[in-house]
């Protein structure tokens, strides 16, 4: 009896009148689901191999979506970072964002190794990030600088590594400028979250920007980058597909 007068649905989370942060998760979890929606109903009108592409968009964006119910709760209710379920989210969708980079390129001769280099990188910022936000917060800078190795390791494999020369030997502009597309993608929006990252007290930003502000930075970048990278994905595939038509 008494877990039950304790239970709180969780869609009966309580929004306060002001609570900024807790706007952007709200919208940020009807935009996934939106986004994941138009995906999956999109994969139906494209050709073959590009419907793996628009199957991984939409799986980005749906366990976002997932998670972002679970994270506006748990922000609603106690105010503070949902960090466990940030990057339980993050470990699951960054690694299907290299998926996507292999699954463009493999018809130009990408191998599994890329794939698997890719996602050992984003692992390594993830959970280095990770221990940096919790275990060892009072290190925060230095465990943000290791994390940012991985991301430096991800941006070279792109910009100018095997990923980047696989993208120009292909002789294929459309593919080549969705590919640089996604290159600004983790250029640009990636490097939205080290800047929410030192927001943390004793952050390299923390004198600058408030606490709260690491969690608007989050998921703005969330949605920008899994949405507008699923985006980029479905007009890739698109133009594809009416080309073979
Ligand atoms: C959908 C989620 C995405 C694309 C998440 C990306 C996350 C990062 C690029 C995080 C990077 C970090 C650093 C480079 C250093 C500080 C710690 C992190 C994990 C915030």
């Amino acid at each position: 009896m008494e877990t039950l007068v304790n239970f709180k649905p969780m869609l009966l989370a309580q929004l306060q009148q002001g609570d900024y942060v807790g706007f952007t998760f709200f919208i940020g979890s009807m935009a996934m689901l939106a986004a994941t929606v138009f995906f999956f109903v999109q994969m139906t009108q494209v050709e073959g191999k590009w419907k793996d592409s628009m199957l991984v968009s939409g799986l980005i964006t749906g366990i976002a979506a997932v998670h972002y119910f679970y994270m506006r709760s748990f922000w609603a209710e106690f105010q503070t970072s949902p960090t466990e379920f940030r990057y339980i989210d993050w470990i699951l969708t960054v690694p299907l964002m290299c998926v996507e980079f292999y699954l463009i390129l493999k018809a130009f001769g990408a191998r599994t190794g890329l794939l698997w280099r890719m996602i050992f990188y984003s692992l390594w910022m993830l959970v280095t990030g990770y221990l940096g936000e919790t275990v060892f917060r009072d290190q925060s800078p230095l465990w943000g600088a290791i994390s940012t190795i991985g991301y430096g390791l991800i941006f070279y494999e792109v910009w100018f590594g095997s990923a980047k020369k696989l993208a120009s030997n292909s002789n294929d502009p459309v593919l080549q400028k969705a590919f640089s597309t996604l290159g600004w993608f983790i250029l640009v929006g990636w490097a939205i979250y080290p800047i929410g990252y030192m927001a943390i007290e004793g952050g390299l930003l923390s004198g600058v920007l408030d606490l709260k502000a690491m969690d608007i930075i989050y998921n703005i970048g969330d949605a920008v980058n899994k949405i507008g990278f699923g985006l980029v994905i479905y007009s890739l595939a698109i133009s594809k597909t009416a080309k073979a038509a």
